[in-house]
């Protein structure tokens, strides 16, 4: 079988970067690793090419501003296809995502599953270290998605996911119209309308220990708008 590309999208994670690729080395040996960063003004991409000098499984994609993390996945995804990849997996860059569970995300890929999500909503899903007011937050994000929008899955906006060859080639068909976070529920949506299999694989999802959050009140406001958009039927 053709090998599976991980895909990171970067904003300020020198902290994490370098220690996060060696971990999904060890746990997906068959796996290459593209980092797509936003000109981070940590240095992010700098490491990321240095360590690209001495690492054939790794390959990095500059992009010259912060353009969010729904245009990453998009170029992730175009990346994938270019380059001959059959299945593309995302995840953080701080660890909130488990290496560990990488190849169980493929395998269900492999099996033929089109989306594969690692969910914090699902029995056995945990979450470690949020405080009360970001756990009702993301509940609550999710509650409304799945009432508003009509959507099945539990983890509407998680980023660890396993993207197969056809949810690919029909994502890419059409630009997202949201550009942050809530281009995961953007994402989940059309594949969700679109009848490609989804299956929901429990994971612990642990907060950042080094680095930054980029969530912002106006990002808060974006992915309620978002939900708003796809209510009405459109994606
Ligand atoms: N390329 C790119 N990556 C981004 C952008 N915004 C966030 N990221 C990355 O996307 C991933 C998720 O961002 P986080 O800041 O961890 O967001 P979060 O996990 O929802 O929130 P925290 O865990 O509280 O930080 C991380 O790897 C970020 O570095 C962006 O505009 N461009
Ligand atoms: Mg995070």
């Amino acid at each position: 079988m053709a090998r599976p590309l991980v895909c990171i999208p970067t904003y300020n994670e020198a902290s994490n970067i370098l220690a996060l690729i060696e971990e999904v080395h060890v746990a997906a040996p068959d796996a290459d690793v593209l980092v797509i960063d936003d000109s981070s003004p940590d240095g992010t991409g700098e490491l990321v090419r240095d360590r690209m000098l001495k690492d054939a499984r790794l390959d990095a994609m500059a992009r010259p501003a912060k353009l969010g993390l729904g245009t990453a996945y998009m170029a992730g995804f175009a990346f994938a296809l270019q380059h001959g990849y059959p299945t593309t997996l995302t995840m953080d860059a701080d660890f909130s995502h488990p290496p560990e569970l990488i190849p169980a995300l493929i395998a269900a890929v492999d099996e033929g599953v089109n989306l594969s999500i690692g969910s914090r909503y699902v029995p056995g899903g945990a979450i470690v270290g949020w405080a009360i007011g970001r756990r009702i937050l993301s509940a609550l994000a999710n509650i409304v998605a799945r009432q508003a929008i009509g959507l099945r899955t539990r983890d509407c906006t998680g980023g660890f996911r396993c993207y197969s060859l056809r949810a690919m080639q029909f994502l890419v068909t059409r630009p997202l119209r949201s550009s942050g976070y809530s281009a995961l529920i953007e994402l989940l949506t059309r594949c969700e309308r679109a009848d490609l299999s989804i299956k929901e694989i429990p994971i612990t999802f642990t907060d950042r220990t080094h680095g930054r959050s980029k969530i912002s009140r106006q990002e808060v406001f974006r992915a309620m708008l978002t939900v708003a958009r796809l209510t009405g039927g459109r994606s």
